[in-house]
C-alpha cells in the first residue's frame, strides 16, 4: 500500500484544527501509520522544503514551518498521494474548492495548514526526514476489505 508524509503546519496548531483535519485524513479510509508532533529546527525545514530554495516566498517558508510546532504524519492507503491531495485541495486557500481542507479553512497561500507529498517517490524521501523507521507501525485495520 502507497504510503504519504502528511504534515499539519504551525497554523493548523495554533488555530486549534488538528483534530477537525486529522478526522478529514481517518474517515477517507486511510489508515495512520505513524504520528508525531514536532517543533522543526530549520535544518529539517530547509531539507523538507529544499525545492523551493531561491524562490522570492522560501524564507518566509521557513520562518514558518519553524514557528512553531507541527503535527507529522503517514497515511497509508490506494493512492494515498493523490488522495490526500485531493483532501487538501490547491495551494492557495482561495482558490482550493469546498469541501477540501484548504478550501474549508483556509484563505491564505502560505498558511495553507497542510502539507502533503506530491508523488510517491517524494513521500518516500520526506517520510524519511521526518520517521525514523521504527516509528512507523504496521497493523491490520479490521474494516480494510469494505474499504477497498
Ligand atoms: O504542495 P503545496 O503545499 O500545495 O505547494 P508548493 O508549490 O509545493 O509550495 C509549498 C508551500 O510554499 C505552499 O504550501 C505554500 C508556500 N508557497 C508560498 O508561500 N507562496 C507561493 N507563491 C507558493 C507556495
Ligand atoms: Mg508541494
Amino acid at each position: 500500500m502507497q504510503k504519504t508524509l502528511i504534515l499539519l503546519k504551525p497554523d493548523a496548531v495554533q488555530r486549534r484544527l488538528v483534530g477537525e483535519i486529522t478526522r478529514r485524513f481517518e474517515q477517507k479510509g486511510l489508515r495512520l501509520a505513524g504520528l508525531k508532533l514536532v517543533q522543526a529546527p530549520r535544518e529539517l525545514a530547509e531539507k523538507h522544503y529544499a525545492v523551493h530554495k531561491g524562490k522570492p516566498f522560501y524564507e518566509s517558508l521557513l520562518t514558518f514551518l519553524t514557528s512553531g510546532p507541527t503535527v507529522a504524519m503517514v497515511w497509508e492507503g490506494r493512492e494515498a498521494v493523490a488522495a490526500c491531495r485531493n483532501l487538501m485541495g490547491v495551494t492557495d486557500g482561495v482558490k482550493a474548492g469546498p469541501g477540501t481542507v484548504r478550501g474549508d479553512l483556509a484563505l491564505s497561500v502560505q498558511n495553507n495548514l497542510v502539507h502533503g507529498s506530491d508523488s510517491p517517490e517524494n513521500a518516500a524521501t520526506e517520510i524519511a526526514l521526518w520517521f525514523k523507521p521504527e516509528d512507523l507501525v504496521g497493523y491490520a485495520i479490521t474494516d480494510s476489505s469494505w474499504v477497498g
